[in-house]
């Protein structure tokens, strides 16, 4: 999407990682990936601790003051791997939401997962069932 005009952009942020190949999940605090921004590469049982990291397009904007949890509505799999598993509770309880490695959901409202999401992992489908990555 937009994230191609910020190529080169000389930011304090950095957007480069919400684009494919980076390995990254994104999470966005308003649907279609706008508003500050998360990635991550790993898993995370709970965001009740974590904020978000930056605004791609107000780099300039203080998103460590937002905080992720129960905020999200778009999320952006950049994984190389693995699909992600986000769930609305913290320990990866809860109903749970699968984003495949490379899709997107560009706008959670309408579902029980909009504002609620408290943790996600990364799975791997093995040809019988999901395994952690
Ligand atoms: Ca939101
Ligand atoms: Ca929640």
């Amino acid at each position: 999407m937009a994230f191609v005009a910020l190529s080169g952009a000389a930011a304090a942020s950095d957007p480069e990682v919400c684009v494919s190949g980076s390995g990254h999940v994104c999470l966005y605090l308003h649907a279609g990936n706008q508003g500050c921004a998360a990635h991550y590469g790993y898993n995370d049982p709970n965001y009740r601790n974590n904020s978000y990291d930056f605004n791609p397009y107000h780099p300039s904007w203080n998103c460590d003051l937002i905080g992720l949890n129960d905020s999200i509505s778009s999320i952006t799999n950049r994984g190389n791997y693995c699909d992600t598993f986000h769930y609305r509770h913290s320990g990866y309880n809860g109903f749970e939401r699968i984003v495949l490695r490379g899709a997107q959901v560009s706008d959670l409202a309408g579902s029980d997962h909009n504002d609620a999401l408290s943790s996600h992992r990364w799975k791997r489908f093995n040809g019988y069932y999901y395994e952690n990555c």
